[in-house]
């Protein structure tokens, strides 16, 4: 499957940059692209600067907004980053026309965090822009949850996740969620943080993505799970997981027939995989609310028999019950047994009920703090109206008085 990367603000711009990075690795690794073009969109010119395995020109880092912003940022009041990215829009678009390879996407994915301005607005607003321009391709979102010390610390953070999250609800085919506080590195500084998240964020996408586009006899499964398979299991909010299990590398002399205790072995360490992967999932979730699902199972051909595949089976749909579940085998990496799962179409997710909630109590609690400000300005008002003025009243309240 081939995607067309666009991130949006400082967080989509470094994970759509790791993107980049992804498609340089399966390019000399296994000399297939699984990326057409990476976009970064943003109010601000340090964050697009920092931004390392992109294109660096400005048709592919894209300033909008730069002559309201002077290019520093919308200061965390998503309204504006939207309202940018739609005046701005179509800049993005003439970079999407000019991508060589625009053909062959299979689907846009366009990333944000959550709790930011610019990324926060811009991803819904570039969505719907998206959808209506290029009817036939999906486009999916991948959203960034903040940390819990941020939705404390920042009141506006919560604000910004509940209408990110909706918008976008509205608008994309399917919406990866990624959690960052499940990625937390304690003793890590912000930075590296960062980076490992980025990495661990796009990592399970790497197998997924290459299946489908191998060539190579070699290293195509008797199940290819290919674009085809993963647009029809993309619904709705998703999550995806990866889990690995080392296997050893040397075949003692005489194992080459598998002995029936290997066999064994393998199996629980596919088993073991999958139980990774499901423990990694990008946010943490109840599997029963999935309505569809996949997983990958990308080993060494001589590992994968069809004991393996149908242990993985069932113990995906032993979690995801109510889930139709499809799957493929990679024959692929030497030393270890990969799984990839994707839980898609949750009808239910804790985290992003809260957020709702959470938006709602900030809305009226913000609501209660205006009127008491504005009720606190009128009394100043009444105070002082008998004292004569040196300056003349502005227009609005000349002809206020005027009209009396
Ligand atoms: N995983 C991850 N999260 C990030 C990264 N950078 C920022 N975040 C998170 O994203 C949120 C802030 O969003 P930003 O992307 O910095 O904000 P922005 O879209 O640039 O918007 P403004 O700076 O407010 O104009 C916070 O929740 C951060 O924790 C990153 O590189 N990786
Ligand atoms: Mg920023």
């Amino acid at each position: 499957m081939k995607l067309l990367v666009i991130g949006c603000g400082q967080c989509g711009g470094r994970i759509a940059d790791e993107f980049a990075l992804l498609n340089r690795v399966t390019h000399v690794q296994r000399g297939i692209g699984v990326v057409t073009n990476v976009l970064a969109v943003n109010t601000d010119v340090a964050d697009l600067s920092g931004l390392s395995h992109m294109e660096s020109d400005y048709q592919h880092r894209i300033l909008v907004g730069g002559q309201k912003t002077s290019g520093h940022g919308v200061g965390k009041i998503n309204e504006i980053g939207a309202e940018l990215a739609r005046e701005d829009g179509d800049k993005v678009i003439e970079s999407i026309s000019a991508t060589q390879r625009l053909f062959e996407t299979d689907a846009f994915l366009i990333i944000a965090g959550a709790a930011g301005g610019t990324g926060s607005g811009a991803l819904p607003v570039l969505t719907q822009l998206l959808k209506e321009r290029y009817r036939e391709k999906p486009v999916y979102n991948l959203i960034v949850l903040p940390f819990r010390y941020e939705e404390m610390t920042e009141e506006r953070s919560v604000y910004n996740v509940g209408t990110c999250l909706k918008s976008a609800y509205l608008v994309a085919d399917a919406i990866f969620l990624v959690d960052n506080q499940r990625y937390i590195r304690k003793n890590i500084s912000i930075r590296n943080n960062f980076a490992k998240i980025n990495y661990l964020v796009v990592k399970p996408f790497y197998n997924l993505l290459c299946a489908g586009e191998e060539t190579n006899l070699k290293y195509i499964g008797s199940r290819v799970l290919d674009a085809g398979d993963i647009i029809q299991t993309l619904a709705g909010w998703t999550v995806i997981g990866y889990g690995e299990a080392r296997i050893p590398r040397i075949r003692l002399p005489g194992e080459d027939k598998l002995h029936f205790r290997k066999k064994i072995t393998e199996t629980q360490k596919g088993v073991q995989a999958m139980d990774k992967a499901i423990g990694e999932l990008s946010l943490k979730c109840n599997a029963t609310d999935a309505r569809r699902g996949l997983y990958l199972l990308t080993a060494p051909p001589e590992e994968m028999n069809m004991d393996l595949i149908k242990e993985l089976s069932t113990s995906l749909k032993n979690i995801a019950t109510e889930a139709i579940i499809r799957s493929g085998d990679y024959p692929r990496e030497k030393g270890s047994l990969e799984v990839t799962v994707v839980l898609s179409d949750l009808v239910n997710s804790r985290k992003v009920t809260e957020y709702f909630t959470k938006t709602i109590n900030y809305i009226s609690i913000t609501k209660r703090r205006r009127g008491g400000i504005e009720y606190e300005h009128r009394g100043i008002e009444e105070a002082f109206k008998d004292i004569p003025s040196l300056v003349s009243p502005p227009n609005s309240v000349r002809s206020f008085i005027e009209d009396r």
